[in-house]
């Protein structure tokens, strides 16, 4: 059965088009700096948001229409399975990305559950079989159940830290029955609320211990994904343990597992730490730990994870600036991690919204690379940091100074030189590229 018949496989129009459902700047064969957009930006439908997605919010009831919501239960879960396919081929999306609870019920108890997912794994497979869209990642859903109230894998509660490792162990045995890139660990409810009544540090001992026997468990079943955490600093606990990249980064190499993890980056989680998106997108690239990235954005007016589409040009360039400087996102993609909004109820919108994004980071994509052919922002760092080129400067980064020869070199200092950062002239000069 066909959930959006009026629609058609989306195609490459170019900016002049005025059909809806045409792509304007996602020339999937177009080559940039050598490759195809494709295969750059290598985009990922969310399953969670585009299929299971109600639009609800505190205040009020899901909005949602869709055809598919006629059925329940596991004839829900296949309904939402045909209509994934659908809208993946007709986007011609290479990837996409799923929770547990996403695709399959929860049944009655675990056992019943797995099952669940046996069932629909069996036939995502096939349907998998004769497309063209591969899994990203999944990841398993540990915070949405009431089981989860105060935690998975920092739970107070054992049997719960026993709960969540069996989720994870099923969702790395579904990850490699389905060739999956990548695993994500968000740690939705692995935080806390109040010190009054937490142990930080066997929390995070803990946590420690669930991404070792994470990472044992991978290669026992030779499940060779990418391990990815995705950071992020509130939402739904009021301190979560993940809360940036440098805090995820410090968590990683404290407990030995830094070769074994990247991030997947989201913009909207960013911008909640009170980062830009391209600063995260930057600490992990400098450190080597830019593995993927879930596209969306926030509304700065709310303050709230919104994860709205991403549209802002500005962003997305300076984010596929990071990307491209990263050599590309390895076995990492863009993820859309991102859902329509609640006055955009009706199914078409999920297709005006994912042309939007793969339009805008498409831009992104071809801004970038002009400024880094035209080597704008590298030839103004460079010069910048002129200073370390030669005598005290070359010294420091060459670790042949010390205290007093730098004492020595200050107090022989008349005056201290400094050039303008012109960051207008810079932003205006961006402004001429997009
Ligand atoms: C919610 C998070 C999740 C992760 C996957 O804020 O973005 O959707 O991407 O668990």
């Amino acid at each position: 059965m066909a959930y959006f018949n009026n629609i058609n496989k989306i195609k490459f129009e170019g900016s002049t088009s005025t059909n809806p459902y045409a792509f304007k700047f996602y020339n999937p064969t177009e080559k940039v700096g050598g490759k195809t957009m494709e295969e750059i930006l290598r985009y990922g439908v969310a399953y969670w948001h585009t299929f299971t997605e109600d639009l609800s919010d505190p205040f009020g009831k899901g909005t949602a229409i869709r055809p598919w919501d006629k059925y329940t239960g596991m004839d829900l879960a296949k309904a939402r399975l045909e209509t994934a396919f659908e809208l993946f081929e007709k986007l011609d999306v290479p990837f996409f990305c799923f929770h547990d609870v996403d695709i399959a019920p929860e049944g009655s108890n675990l056992k019943e559950t797995n099952q669940n997912l046996d069932t629909i794994v069996g036939m995502m497979k096939d349907y998998m079989k004769d497309s063209k869209t591969k899994l990203l990642w999944n990841t398993a859903n540990n915070f949405t159940h009431p089981r989860f109230i105060h935690g998975a894998a920092s739970s107070n509660n054992a049997d719960i830290f026993a709960y969540s490792a069996a989720k994870v162990k099923k969702g790395l045995e579904i990850g490699k029955e389905l060739g999956a890139e990548n695993y994500v660990f968000w740690g939705g409810r692995e935080g806390y609320e109040t010190l009054l009544n937490t142990d930080m540090k066997l929390e995070m001992d803990n946590l420690g211990r669930f991404f070792h026997m994470a990472v044992d468990y991978a290669k026992e079943i030779g499940f060779d994904a990418q391990f990815l955490i995705e950071p992020k600093p509130k939402e739904p606990t009021t301190h979560q343990y993940d809360f940036d990249v440098a805090t995820g980064f410090a968590f990683l190499q404290n407990y030995g597992l830094d070769d074994h993890f990247k991030f997947n980056i989201e913009a909207n989680h960013a911008t909640l730490a009170g980062h830009t998106f391209e600063h995260e997108l930057r600490y992990a690239r400098v450190n080597n730990m830019l593995g993927s990235v879930d596209a969306n954005q926030g509304d700065p007016l709310l303050g709230w994870d919104t994860d709205e589409f991403p549209t802002d040009l500005y962003s997305t360039t300076l984010a596929m600036y990071e990307i491209l400087k990263n050599g590309g996102l390895g076995r990492g993609g863009l993820n859309f991690d991102a859902k329509v909004r609640r006055g955009s109820f009706e199914p078409e919108d999920l297709f005006h919204a994912h042309i939007a994004g793969m339009d805008s980071f498409a831009v992104g994509l071809k801004v970038a690379q002009k400024l880094i052919d035209d080597q704008v922002l590298e030839g103004i760092v460079e010069e910048r940091y002129q200073s370390y080129t030669d005598g005290i400067g070359l010294d420091i980064v060459e670790g042949k100074t010390d205290f007093h020869k730098l004492e020595e070199h200050a107090l022989g200092l008349s005056e201290v030189k400094h050039q303008s950062g012109r960051l207008e002239k810079i932003k205006a000069t961006i402004n001429q590229y997009l």
